[in-house]
């Protein structure tokens, strides 16, 4: 008999044409198969262990990036079941070939716990070129394996083999990503570490191990958080000065549980992140809305009690009640409705109720005791409430200056075309590149606005500086689409004028810097532009070689260069030191022609983790910066 045959019964064949479609559209499953998509997998193995804590089973898990390429995920709990299904194979087989429910298409991820288990393992099985299965259970170690989702072990009776006694429970899995599917094969450890920390802070007692195998990158880092959410906005607010102690809540209302912690920091951003069944909701829902409408009803309802908002005053905005506010919130729903794009909205109607109960309730029973620190949190909201008002009042303006000059100060080149969607802004340091941009680009689709030098690092700079530096100006007139920071949200993103927006700076120390910034303002002010994928890098040459025979060549990057030594014997080498060395016909060929030209598109895999960089490298911070600059040294490119 051949060795699969035991796999293949009729229903095993609907089952591999599953994952045989998982294999086609890996991105529906896994949303891409970028670094992040295979991060991705790790994830979804992760999250059963989870599962099986949440079910009060399991205390420990351990994930290991081994030297192969591989990675392991082992957990303490009750091991997958590996009787006989109705099927007639083992459950554990089932579970590993079915494509279950939690796809992106399905209205719910997955339930609190008792419910669905092993979702996603099966696409995890289906871009793997091997999967190890070892489940130690009822005193046995039970094995398994699969190659590209098919199993390569045979049932003996329709269940799994053993391979010896154990005196402990649990699941460990091994598995390789499929280099066919994969862009890269190599995860990315930092991100995988920060989502691990995060689970971790959600499940206050699970504790989380990591391993990194992989050759110089040797390490072992464990994740405890016994004080959990609280523990979170410790970390968020690092380096930052706090207002007052963090603040937390906790309760049940109609069956949802409801976490919260919040500290309020001498910052004019709010920061809230919402988690439902430990998933990251990013786009945000009803349990934030519910915590957001009640905090502010409450702030006034003091504020007005206490004096400090008089009769003929307004209430304070929503926005401002909450300015300098990190807060995290997290609920435990047994039946949630997730909504949106990619299904990261919580949509149940409860969750508001439940979390406007809960918050009130005990914000309420909070503040009476501490009115010092209820009167700390409204003095922030009373700072924001006099900067919007000035604020507004700038922004009128802006908004007036705006209507009458279409194309703002005069320094942007636009295109002639008004079809957003074809048409390319290139931000371009400096105005002699700027000049010969001018002249190279394709006056239809490709406009051109010139930047002087270093812009304002807007991660340093208050609110009305921003506004009046005269680049940021600019470029908020030239995209068409408002910004969005602290008071109110302007931001319409259907109403950028270019879906290209190109950084091209020099390839040197500066360039670099500038592109940062750049980055930066649009992290903090339109983050839309960059998670819907509009921000590109324009990638110009370093160098032109001229072989003495032969067409010239440019080289985009010194491995190319490397290559290039290796094929060609005479040659000149011409290295450009910025982009204003290239006349107008080399600029449109190396960085403008969309034929020819490299481009690198921005993208965020874990906004939490932007988010603290871009605080730690941008912001005031010095002792943080200086921090993190040792730590990754030795992965920055020098220019010399
Ligand atoms: F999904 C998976 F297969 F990829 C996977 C599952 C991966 C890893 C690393 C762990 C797990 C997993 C599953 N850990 N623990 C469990 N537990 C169960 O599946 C389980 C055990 C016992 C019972 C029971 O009712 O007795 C029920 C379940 C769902």
């Amino acid at each position: 008999m051949a060795k699969q045959t035991a796999a293949y019964n009729a229903d095993s064949i609907t089952v591999l044409e599953g994952l045989e479609a998982v294999r086609r559209r890996p991105g529906m499953y896994i949303g891409g198969v970028s670094v992040s998509g295979l991060n991705h997998l790790v994830y979804e193995i992760v999250d059963n262990s989870v599962d099986e804590h949440l079910a009060g089973h399991c205390r420990h898990i351990q994930v290991v990036l081994e030297r192969d390429g591989a990675v392991t995920v082992r957990d303490d709990g009750r091991g997958i079941p590996v009787d006989r299904h109705q099927k007639g194979i083992s459950a554990e087989r089932v579970i590993f070939t079915t494509l279950h429910a939690g796809g992106k298409f399905d209205n719910q991820a997955y339930k609190t716990s008792g419910g669905l288990h092993g979702v996603g393992s099966s696409v995890v099985n289906a871009l793997s070129s091997s999967l190890q299965v070892e489940i130690h259970k009822d005193g046995w170690i039970y094995y398994d394996r699969y190659e590209r989702g098919k199993p390569t072990v045979e049932l003996k009776n329709g269940l799994l083999p053993k391979k010896g006694k154990t005196d402990r429970t649990g699941t460990s899995i091994t598995f390789v990503p499929d280099a066919d599917i994969f862009e890269k094969t190599q995860f990315h450890a930092e991100a995988i570490k920060s989502r691990l920390h995060e689970t971790a802070y959600l499940n206050p007692g699970l504790e989380i191990s990591f391993q990194n195998c992989r050759e110089g990158e040797e390490e072992t880092t464990c994740y405890l958080e016994p004080d959990g959410i609280r523990a979170y906005i410790a970390e968020l607010n690092h380096g930052k000065d706090p207002v007052h102690p963090i603040i937390s809540l906790k309760g049940k209302s109609e069956q949802i549980e409801v976490e919260a912690a919040f500290q309020f920091v001498d910052t004019f951003e709010e920061k809230i992140l919402g988690y439902c069944n430990n998933i990251y909701t990013s786009e945000g829902g009803t349990h934030i809305t519910g915590f957001k409408t009640k905090f502010t009803q409450i702030i006034n309802a003091y504020a007005r009690e206490l004096g400090i908002l008089k009769e003929k005053d307004l209430n304070f905005t929503g926005p401002d009640t909450r300015c300098g506010m990190t807060a995290v919130l997290a609920v435990k729903h047994p039946d949630p409705i997730f909504e949106g794009q990619t299904k990261t909205k919580l949509g149940s109607a409860d969750g508001a109720r439940a979390v406007s109960a809960v918050a009130g309730e005990q914000l309420e029973l909070f503040f009476d005791k501490h009115l010092d620190l209820l009167k700390k949190i409204i003095g922030c909201a009373e700072k924001s409430a006099k900067i919007r008002k000035a604020e507004e009042k700038a922004r009128t303006n802006l908004l007036v200056k705006q209507k009458f000059s279409f194309d703002g100060n005069g320094k942007l080149a636009n295109c002639e075309s008004r079809d957003a969607e074809k048409c390319e802004l290139f931000i371009v340091e400096g105005n002699s590149a700027g000049g010969s941009a001018k002249n190279a680009r394709n006056r239809k689709y490709q406009a051109i606005l010139p930047i002087r030098g270093k812009i304002l690092n807007v991660e340093k700079a208050a609110m009305d500086k921003v506004l009046a530096n005269a680049e940021i100006k600019s470029m908020i007139q030239a995209f068409g689409c408002g910004f969005s920071e602290g008071f109110g949200n302007d931001f319409d993103l259907s109403k950028l004028r270019y879906h290209k927006i190109i950084i091209m700076t020099d390839a040197d120390v500066d360039g670099a810097h500038i592109s940062t910034l750049l980055l930066t303002f649009f992290y903090r002010f339109m983050p839309e532009l960059i998670t819907e994928g509009h921000v590109y890098l324009a990638m110009p040459p370093l160098y032109k070689a001229v072989p003495s025979r032969g067409k010239e060549e440019y080289l985009y990057d010194d491995a190319a260069l490397e290559k290039y030594r290796k094929t060609h014997r005479n040659f000149t080498l011409q290295r450009y030191k910025g982009l204003g060395e290239m006349d107008a016909d080399q600029l449109w060929e190396t960085t403008l022609n969309p034929e020819t030209r490299c481009l690198k598109r921005v993208e965020i895999e874990d906004a939490r983790m932007a988010d603290r960089t871009t605080a730690i490298l941008m912001g005031t911070n010095v002792d943080s910066r200086r921090e993190f600059i040792r730590l990754h040294a030795n992965e920055a490119m020098l220019d010399v």
